[in-house]
């Protein structure tokens, strides 16, 4: 799978992907990653990519010219198999659903915001999709771009780790994962439950399933409603 990231911060993206999941997936060639400085679809001497807000008030909003042809240029030529996202906190929720439906995708291009906002001819003839990571004020999409690449890179096939984990993801579809314990069995007084030592894999399981339930009540009761009373 292919991403492509417009930033006027590429630098930001040296850090994110440089260990783990993501940068064995980028060795390994099952994922490509390209970074693009949009200031580089400038023409003019202060290679502006930001003005003022018709209509006034504060702050800039990043302008469509330069994303145009920034897009334009990568891709010469629209496919299905291609989508173009902005990463705003106007989009639509990014979630475990969307990611999935992501990574089914062969190249996906992630425009990251500045500013106050970007110019709605963005989102409205250009993207194809508005996206969101969640209810808090970002100052930009870079993080937001960072977190979409590595939850759609960690489900294609091929990537390390996915086999046995993505398969236990798909039964535990709308829970919590179950509290975890390593050794020692006793940390200062505070004991793993005892059920986990005692070899009884089916009684592990019950017990797992149990404990993700009552986890869910209490962290994310939302889950529950979400999925419905049967489960
Ligand atoms: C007064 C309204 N502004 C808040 C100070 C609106 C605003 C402008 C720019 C809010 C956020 C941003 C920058 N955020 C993103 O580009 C962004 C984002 C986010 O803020 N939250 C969740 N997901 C994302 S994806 C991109």
């Amino acid at each position: 799978m292919i991403f492509h990231i417009l930033t006027i911060f590429p630098d930001f993206f040296k850090g994110p992907f440089a260990c783990g999941v993501v940068g064995k997936a980028i060795e390994s060639g099952a994922v490509e990653l390209h970074i693009h400085n949009l200031r580089d679809w400038t023409s003019d001497r202060h290679r502006t990519v930001d003005d003022r807000p018709f209509g006034g008030g504060e702050g800039m909003v990043m302008k469509a010219e330069p994303l145009f042809r920034a897009v334009e240029s990568i891709w010469p030529e629209r496919s299905p198999g291609k989508k173009v996202l902005l990463l705003s906190a106007q989009g639509r929720l990014f979630d475990q659903s969307v990611a999935r439906e992501l990574s089914t995708i062969g190249e996906i291009l992630l425009i990251c915001g500045r500013y106050e906002g970007v110019d709605e001819r963005v989102a409205e003839h250009l993207c194809d999709e508005e996206l969101s990571i969640g209810d808090y004020v970002l100052s930009g999409g870079e993080l937001a771009a960072a977190v979409v690449v590595d939850a759609v890179a960690r489900l294609l096939p091929g990537v390390l780790g996915n086999e046995a984990s993505a398969v236990r993801e798909s039964f535990t579809e709308g829970l919590l994962d179950c509290p975890h314990w390593t050794r020692p069995a006793d940390f200062r007084g505070w004991k793993a439950p005892e059920v986990l030592l005692n070899g009884n894999h089916e009684q592990i399981r019950l017990w797992r399933s149990r404990a993700a339930y009552e986890k869910t009540v209490r962290q994310r009761p939302d889950l529950l409603r979400k999925a419905g009373p049967a489960a």
